[in-house]
């Protein structure tokens, strides 16, 4: 049977980081759905649309991801999608934490439930959206770090005064 894997997070905005683990669990599974969802700890730049459409633009050439939007709760939202694996990334131990305690709620919520944890690659492992926002908050250069895309919509931010 079709192996199927739900990618989920905020992705407020896409960096390069979340497009490496993409790329990379695209090859693993035969289908990804990255799914932009709401941590009720952050609040959002980008609305949901918005943050989805950023990934959409980027997926150029991977033909097994789709990306979804979703603001449920993960299990039933994996449950919906005929599958019972969930992808993360984990970045520095900041992240593991975090992410620990969501992989064994979920795993309590629905004892079907499997986390798969990917390795950031090395020279994404200290990157993310918050530091990007940052960054164009103070007008440096973010082209390292996020899709051309991407600086272009974060750029609109700032200049709407949304950063
Ligand atoms: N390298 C590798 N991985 C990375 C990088 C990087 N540079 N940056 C981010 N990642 C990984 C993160 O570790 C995470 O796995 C994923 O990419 C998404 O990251 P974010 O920051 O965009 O998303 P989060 O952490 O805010 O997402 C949290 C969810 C939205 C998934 C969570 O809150 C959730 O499941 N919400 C739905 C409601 C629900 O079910 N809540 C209960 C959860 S137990």
């Amino acid at each position: 049977s079709l192996k199927i894997a739900v990618y989920p997070g905020s992705f407020d905005p896409l960096t390069k980081g979340h497009l490496d683990i993409i790329q990379r669990a695209a090859t693993v599974f035969d289908k990804l759905i990255v799914c932009v969802m709401v941590n009720k700890s952050k609040n959002y730049l980008f609305s949901c649309e918005e943050r989805a459409q950023l990934i959409a633009e980027s997926l150029e050439g991977l033909d097994n991801v789709e990306v979804d939007t979703c603001n449920g709760l993960l299990i039933d939202y994996v449950r919906s999608r005929k599958t019972n694996i969930i992808v993360k990334g984990l970045r520095a131990l900041t992240d593991f934490e975090n992410e620990f305690q969501m992989a064994l709620t979920n795993k309590h919520l629905d004892n079907n439930i499997e986390t798969f944890f990917m390795m950031t690659s090395n020279k994404y492992s200290y990157l993310s959206s918050s530091l990007v926002k940052e960054l164009v908050k103070f007008q440096g250069n973010v082209s390292d770090f996020v899709p051309v895309n991407v600086e272009k919509a974060i750029q609109k931010k700032y200049e709407e005064g949304c950063i």
